[in-house]
């Protein structure tokens, strides 16, 4: 019998995980960690399975080639042949563009995702460069790179420590946080309230979050920006404003928020004005307060314009940057990788539909267009790196057929599913066991300066290749390198090209100092781990690899301190509180002011044992409350004649699917889960409890204007008994 320390990859909570292993190395259980000076002990029913996640008898355990519809095991040697084979040819033939890759939810996670995403992005040389960041917190990377120059720069909600906290758009009791690391993110809210504080929620249904809350006023679909308009204005009507950082254009943002009084925007939003005025009024008057916004604001057609304003709020309260408010995590590793140039965006646009490059990527929603739209530049291969793209992009069965067509697809995914079914080549990644863990991107935005490294808990078998393997083998072949080049050349760049930067930058801890004896003091059992070693020296708390191995549940660095004025790299050198781009935008907002609304939109939900797309196969996951039902209130159910089974279209699709009466949504609003809708090759037990693609649905040509994100958040639909 052992005991191993294993951080849980699967969610944004990064939760301490402690697993008792047999004799025969068999976890025998999985229990919260606590003595993780974050977590404390907490974990999820999904951390609660990791062992059986791990160890899922279908994900893949070699790699395959498809020839037409068959599928055959080979050797590595000859799934990275066939690779470079396929890339090769599109290469030869269309040009650099005419690869496209797209980073999946996952490679938020991974260290390999983490470390071979720019090294990948670059030796390709694509313009079509995709991520779930498209799909996801695009807008909130926009509006913070607008406003304060950087769009890595989120503020996070100082939960521990606020006094009040109105949540938009997100149900954390469920998702468990995110863009927000906070492990028993219930308890967390729960101490809130016991401390005195207030907790508001604003979500068109009675959420789980929502039922904990003092407070819980629904909204209509997509209006967020309306509610938030509607309290801004009252700030500056009521003279309620206490701005702690220098800004610009707070009289243009004076001037915009006039037109959008409480009386105005309540119609449009659902919520009454007199608790508009309300909300601002107890913003502004709190000890300390944070908004604090999520998925359904960020996947809306005014995504941008909401994350803009929920930071608008947090500034003309008073409340960025202070403890209690909202403030800016100090990491252990990243950050070298603070940007000091001021965010810019379209510095080149997509062939099809000329969107405009964000963060050296186009939108999720355009990948279809550059597939199937001939000419110069089409995309003709893929690469997909932990994502299922059919069953999570707005509009899936357009790109499930747009793969079916391409010349050559390779897939870096444990699974055979929905999409990975389209590759020639799957390269399957060990199982998470056997992989070691830094959540470097999540312990960016976590609610206190925390750290924790997980070495692996199982060691490969020979015919096993790490993820950061097979992800420096895709990066040099990539970089013309012949597949059977020795990966390491590529880590040695990697770690090479960061410490010959830094010997150069003074104040640093290796300034002046010769790379290669740097390098020598390094130590990692592989490519990312040595990174990381090199990170955590370069970092501000003078860790190593062998302290964080040291302390395996964790180490806390405290709670977070006000810091802004290291990050802020506007041109300006202030605060932009009015960007063009997003004043732009408020002018659609008010021009739709009087627009009919549709008579039912459809939003989204996340279940608590479910993880997007990729969780159930696994039997203790699934079943029970965790269906794919559309929610739809019993009044819409009486006007629709609804019963157990309905028919839901839109102008995309449509989708059969069981209705679940219940009156926590609101009228006028029904609610699909995404991530469900499987069909074979994906595992039996995903297939025996398959439910219907939410995105089916949703639509690729309606997207937020500001950063190209996709649209999952008021859907237009119809819903008709069967
Ligand atoms: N259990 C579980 N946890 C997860 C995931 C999962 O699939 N399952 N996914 C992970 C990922 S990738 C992410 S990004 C995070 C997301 O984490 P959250 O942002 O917390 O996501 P949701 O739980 O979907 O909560 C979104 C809420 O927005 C509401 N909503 C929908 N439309 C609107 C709107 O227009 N306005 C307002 N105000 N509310 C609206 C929905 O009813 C829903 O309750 O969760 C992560 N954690
Ligand atoms: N309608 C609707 N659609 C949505 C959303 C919504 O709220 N509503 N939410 C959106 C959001 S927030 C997100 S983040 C996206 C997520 O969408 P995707 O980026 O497609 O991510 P997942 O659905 O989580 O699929 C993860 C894939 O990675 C594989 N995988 C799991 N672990 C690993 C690993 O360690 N390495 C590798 N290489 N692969 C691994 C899984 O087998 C699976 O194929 O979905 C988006 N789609
Ligand atoms: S909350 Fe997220 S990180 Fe924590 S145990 Fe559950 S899935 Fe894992
Ligand atoms: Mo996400």
């Amino acid at each position: 019998m052992r005991t191993a320390h294993r951080t849980c990859p699967i969610c944004d909570a990064v939760c301490g995980l402690r697993l008792t292993l047999d004799d025969d190395d068999r976890v025998t259980s999985v229990k919260g960690d606590q003595d993780d000076p974050l977590s404390k002990g907490y974990l999820c029913p999904k951390g609660a399975s990791l062992a059986n996640i791990d160890s899922d008898p279908d994900r893949l355990r070699h790699p395959l080639v498809r020839k037409g519809d068959e599928w055959h095991e080979v050797s590595w040697e000859e799934a990275f042949a066939a690779v470079e084979t396929g890339l090769r040819g599109v290469w030869d033939k269309h040009g650099r563009d005419a690869v496209a890759v797209y980073f999946g939810n996952p490679t938020y996670h991974t260290m390999a995702g983490f470390t071979y995403r720019q090294p990948l992005s670059q030796s390709l040389g694509s313009k079509n460069i995709y991520s779930a960041a498209t799909i996801d917190q695009m807008p909130k990377h926009v509006s913070t790179g607008l406003m304060f120059g950087d769009a890595m720069a989120f503020p996070v909600p100082d939960l521990d420590r606020t006094d009040y906290l109105l949540i938009l758009g997100a149900n954390p009791v469920v998702s468990n946080g995110s863009l927000c690391v906070a492990p028993d993110f219930a308890g967390r809210l729960k101490a809130l309230r016991a401390r005195g504080g207030k907790l508001v929620v604003v979500d068109p249904r009675r959420t789980r979050t929502a039922a904990i809350a003092d407070e819980h006023l629904t909204v209509r679909p997509g209006t967020d920006p309306y509610l938030l308009l509607g309290i801004v204005h009252t700030l500056f009507a009521e003279d309620l404003t206490t701005i702690g950082v220098d800004v610009a254009g707070l009289d243009d943002l004076r001037a915009l928020a006039a037109d959008f009084s409480p009386a105005v925007v309540s119609p449009v939003c659902g919520v009454p004005a007199q608790t508009i005025t309300r909300l601002a009024r107890e913003l502004a008057a709190a000890p300390s307060a944070a908004v604090y916004a999520r998925i359904g604001t960020s996947t809306a057609e005014f995504g941008t314009v909401a994350q803009w304003l929920v930071d608008v709020v947090n500034i003309l309260t008073g409340n960025f940057d202070r403890p209690g408010g909202v403030m800016f995590t100090r990491t252990a590793a990243l950050e070298v990788f603070r940007t000091r140039q001021p965010f810019t965006l379209g510095n080149w646009h997509s062939r099809v539909r000329g969107l405009p490059e964000i963060m050296g990527e186009f939108p999720v929603a355009t990948l279809a267009d550059e597939i199937e739209t001939p000419g110069e530049g089409q995309v003709r291969a893929m690469i997909t790196i932990a994502g299922n793209l059919v069953l999570s992009a707005p509009n899936g069965p357009r790109l499930d057929r747009a793969f079916a067509d391409l010349d050559f697809m390779v897939c870096v995914d444990p699974y055979l599913n929905e999409t990975t079914k389209h590759a020639h080549v799957i390269l399957p990644p060990p199982r998470i066991l056997q992989t070691p863990h830094y959540d470097l991107m999540e312990l960016t935005v976590a609610v206190r300066n925390y750290a924790r490294y997980s070495p692996a808990i199982h060691p490969l078998e020979p015919d096993q290749r790490s993820e950061a393997e097979i992800m420096a083998r895709l990066t040099l072949i990539a970089s013309g390198q012949s597949a059977d080049t020795d990966p390491s050349v590529l880590d040695e760049m990697i770690v090479g090209g960061l410490l010959e930067a830094f010997v150069n930058i003074p104040g640093t801890p290796i300034h002046g100092r010769d790379p290669v004896s740097v390098r020598a003091e390094l130590e990692g059992p592989s490519g990312p781990e040595v990174l990381l070693d090199a990170l955590l020296r370069l970092g501000p708390y003078g860790l190593t690899l062998a302290s964080l191995r040291e302390k395996p549940s964790g180490i806390d660095f405290g709670p977070l301190e006000p810091r802004f004025g290291e990050l802020l790299c506007t041109a300006s050198g202030l605060v932009e509180l009015a960007p063009a781009p997003l004043v732009a935008d408020v002018a659609r907002l008010l021009s739709r002011l009087s627009a009919a609304p549709a008579d039912l939109l459809l939003i989204g939900r996340r279940q608590l044992r479910s993880n997007n797309s990729w969780l159930h196969n696994v039997r203790s996951l699934v079943g029970g409350s965790n269906q794919c039902t559309l929610q739809v209130n019993p009044v819409d159910v009486a006007r629709l004649g609804l019963g157990d089974r309905a028919v839901v279209r839109s102008a995309s699709g449509a989708v059969e699917v069981d209705v679940e009466v219940t009156d926590s949504i609101m009228p006028g609003v029904v609610s699909l889960p995404h991530g469900w809708g499987h069909s074979a090759p994906s595992g039996a037990v995903a297939v025996a409890h398959a439910g219907v693609n939410a995105n089916v649905l949703t639509s690729e040509l309606v997207i937020d204007r500001g950063s190209g994100n996709a649209v999952f958040s008021g859907v237009p639909v119809t819903v008709l008994p069967v």
